[in-house]
């Protein structure tokens, strides 16, 4: 088996085992998509050049959900019509695109949210991490706000956001949704002992701090089906000020709440977002072998995608151990073609880290392809 290979997930057919991997780029005003956007994605969409899948950018389900500047959402109908002519854009490539729905809970700004308010939270604990705002036009990162914790009766309403996002997501034309669940984001907060200190039915053991993930995939799975719903998880990452001194018990304890529910598939990052893929928290090395087994023995048939400085040679080292898709994801920032280049092993550009967050073209749209005919 090898990354260009075929492959099934849930309802997915997949061309290739090649995924390209959520990125932030907020180059969406008004979170709206555009036809900015749809150049981006339909750069990457044709399975024999760019991926076999597509995950979208975070997107919010709320404006509450937002984080961000110009960041998009999918909570209107505006929304979805914006959406769509990103759909339109990856199918006639013959691509596949899934969105990937966000809340950030604590990981945003007073002046992203609804009425000025503060960031909802499980617990009213401020993170230690930026945010990026827009200030007259140039990315800024700036302190994050001090959340108030939820109450249990708002829960649902969240719940619902989430449903509503998905229908929305396949009304946009999308082939399936991917619920952002990693990265000290809203659900990842609950999970996490160091972000989750209630004493409700949501907070203390593993099985209630999980209680908010299995809320939201059983309602999204509920409204479009597990076969079109995919979960992104990342164990020990400190990212956002995301941690837990027991990472293995809590995240076999939610493979197991996700094995039944049918899902096209778990993609899980490995190690510290962006940073070295043996970051451990609580003390020893993350098990992920074990991660997957957990989630095998509970009947668990999704894809298992996994992500975090892959290359060429790791990605062929996974499939052999036995992973289903590899995401790349600054590679594909840079390479917009990538399967091609994977293909003929090289060579790549280099993503310019300024342009990552908002800008225009420069450093979105403007990546050379590799030359036709080239053979460098
Ligand atoms: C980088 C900048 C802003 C947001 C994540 C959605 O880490 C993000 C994100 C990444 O999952």
């Amino acid at each position: 088996m090898n990354l260009f290979d075929s492959c099934t997930a849930g309802a997915l057919r997949l061309a290739s085992r090649i995924v390209m991997a959520p990125l932030t780029r907020n180059r969406a005003p008004g979170a709206l998509a555009n036809a900015r956007m749809a150049t981006y994605y339909r750069q990457r969409a044709n399975p024999a050049t760019g991926a076999g899948l597509i995950i979208t950018e975070a997107t919010a389900i709320s404006h509450q959900g937002q984080g961000y500047a110009d960041v998009p959402g999918i909570w209107s109908k505006e929304q979805v019509a914006a959406w769509k002519q990103v759909t339109d854009a990856v199918h006639a490539e013959g691509g596949k695109i899934v969105m990937q729905l966000w809340h950030v809970g604590r990981v945003s700004h007073t002046s992203l949210q609804p009425g000025g308010a503060a960031p909802v939270a499980p617990s009213a604990i401020t993170a230690k991490t930026k945010t990026v705002l827009l200030v007259n036009g140039q990315a800024q990162f700036v302190d994050t706000s001090t959340p108030r914790a939820l109450d249990a009766a708002e829960l649902p309403g969240i719940v619902q956001d989430y449903r509503h996002a998905a229908a929305n997501a396949i009304a946009a034309g999308f082939d399936g949704v991917e619920v952002h669940a990693a990265n000290g984001y809203l659900i990842d907060q609950f999970l996490r002992s160091g972000s989750n200190q209630r004493s409700d039915a949501y907070g203390g053991s593993i099985e209630n701090r999980a209680r908010f993930l299995l809320d939201v995939m059983s309602a999204v799975v509920a409204e479009i089906g597990g076969d079109r719903t995919g979960i992104r998880l990342s164990p020990v990452t400190p990212a956002n000020d995301a941690s837990d001194d027991q990472p293995q018990p809590l995240f076999e304890h939610v493979a197991r709440l996700l094995g039944p529910m049918g899902l096209a598939y778990v993609h899980v990052i490995e190690g510290s977002t962006g940073g070295p893929r043996d970051h451990q928290q609580g003390g020893q090395a993350f098990d992920y072998a074990a991660l997957r087994q957990a989630y095998t023995a509970a009947k668990g048939q999704g894809a298992w995608m996994l992500n975090n400085g892959y290359d060429l040679p790791l990605a062929e080292q996974a499939l052999a151990q036995g992973a289903d898709l590899v995401a790349f994801g600054r590679p594909f920032i840079a390479n917009p073609d990538l399967g091609a280049r994977l293909r003929q092993g090289g060579p790549f550009n280099t993503p310019d880290r300024k342009t990552f967050y908002g800008g225009d073209d420069t450093g979105y749209t403007d990546y050379p392809f590799l030359q036709q005919g080239s053979t460098s």
